[in-house]
């Protein structure tokens, strides 16, 4: 239980291999059970009994760190889903930025943890993600490496709640569950098993939150009542603090190509901290991959019916995140990171790119050139022509859409996830 600085204490799970000294720590902080978490197996074997995400810590000798976010599960204090960074919403002196720092300060301290070379590395997908860039600001300094997989980032622009304004109803179980209880709460009944019938019945999904209770929840509250682009979002949109607070940590942010979830979060903050003038520091990876595809033991040989030239999650772990943590968590040796990792689909290779996007070779903003959208679902060089599409929207006749990610699979067959 390690003391924050307004004495709440954080369930903290620590892992070390037998006989360690001088190790860096690799570190997950999360709202989904760190106990569960961190337990694959109940092997006593540390590669086994870690989850597939740690599996190259393990076997380069890293001391593995699992805590459990303030209000989760086994530790103490109060939980606001998605909850703002200390500031105008934010008064509590307290977020995942200071509860990180105080966590890595007692961690890195050799009274606390002889065994550690007092370098910490954070590493997580989504709301775990969401954990990871938020150590960013003011970080502690022994924060030397980070990498935020699908972080969420800004949460109605494309991350989690809304894409671009559109409400994701998939959420509305996850903010019960997450928010309706210390561990995880028992989720709504959705009324059937075709979302389309049941939301169009509901008439909203507003309407379908009201009649289930969902206004006693303060998360559910504040989504519903800030449906269009506000401060409520602005505000806390971590690529814009981020960005008027740039750090010095050397930081790669994943982007899996087909997420589902987190769409938005990771490119936005690599481009908004390299605009900040971070060139050196910041990386990008944009994988082949569904959310989170790179923590499942699954692999990455495929995505759906599209097959790859190999296995690339096993790639990212092995080529791209371990050098990257070795070189700043043990002394090297140097990884051979570029501005950009990108898996080209369409010839079915990784790429190594020294600039991101590629069109910036040529001079990056002002040379691109603009593209207009014109009548008919038409583009046109020139922004003069103008014109309109339009179409009916009519609630009775919705676009139907098959659910295939992981994620809502879990959500719907067995009623829990992991991430
Ligand atoms: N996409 C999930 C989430 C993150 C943050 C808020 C709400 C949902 C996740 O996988 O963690």
């Amino acid at each position: 239980m390690i003391p924050m600085r307004d004495g709440v204490k954080l369930h903290t799970i620590i892992i070390v291999p037998k006989g360690a000294h001088d190790a860096p720590i690799v570190m997950n902080r999360t709202p989904y059970d760190a106990t569960s978490r961190s337990t694959r197996s109940t092997s006593g074997n540390m590669v086994n009994m870690l989850p597939f995400e740690n599996e190259e810590f393990v076997r380069n000798g890293y001391i593995v760190v699992w805590q459990d976010t303030r209000g989760k599960f086994n530790s103490e204090g109060d939980y606001t889903l998605n909850e703002p960074l200390v500031g105008p919403v934010n008064t509590s002196g307290t977020d995942h930025s200071t509860d990180a720092y105080d966590t890595i300060a007692w961690l890195t301290d050799k009274a606390n943890l002889p065994e550690s070379n007092g370098r910490v590395g954070m590493i997580g997908s989504s709301y775990e993600g969401l954990t990871t860039a938020s150590a960013l600001l003011n970080p502690h300094p022994a924060l030397k490496v980070a990498a935020p997989e699908s972080p969420l980032i800004d949460g109605w622009m494309g991350d989690d709640w809304f894409h671009h304004g559109a409400f994701r109803q998939l959420m509305l179980g996850f903010v019960a569950r997450q928010s309706g209880a210390k561990t995880f709460a028992q989720m709504p009944s959705h009324g059937g098993s075709d979302d389309y019938e049941i939301f169009r019945d509901a008439g909203s999904a507003g309407a379908w939150a009201r009649a289930r209770g969902f206004d006693q929840l303060p998360a559910w509250k504040r989504i519903s009542e800030n449906p269009a682009y506000n401060e409520t979002w602005s505000a806390q949109a971590l690529d814009k603090i981020l960005a008027a607070n740039p750090s010095d940590v050397p930081t790669l942010w994943v982007q899996p190509l087909w997420d589902q979830e987190d769409s938005y979060g990771a490119i936005r903050s690599f481009e908004a901290l390299r605009a900040a003038g971070k060139t050196g520091n910041n990386h990008l990876v944009l994988g082949p991959w569904s959310h989170s595809q790179v923590n499942r033991a699954t692999g990455g040989r495929n995505l759906g019916i599209l097959q790859w030239d190999g296995d690339t999650v096993d790639y990212y772990w092995k080529r791209i995140v371990l050098p990257f943590f070795n070189q700043y968590l043990k002394d090297g040796p140097a990884a051979d990171t570029p501005v950009a990792t990108v898996y080209n689909t369409g010839e079915d290779r990784w790429e190594k790119l020294a600039t991101w996007p590629l069109a910036c070779e040529r001079g990056c903003p002002t040379s691109l050139t603009p593209i207009y959208l014109g009548a008919n679902g038409g583009l046109n060089f020139s922004p003069g022509a103008k014109g309109s599409d339009d179409y009916v929207s009519d609630p009775a006749k919705p676009v139907p859409f098959l659910v295939v990610g992981p994620f809502e699979i879990r959500l719907r067959a067995v009623g829990r996830r992991t991430t």
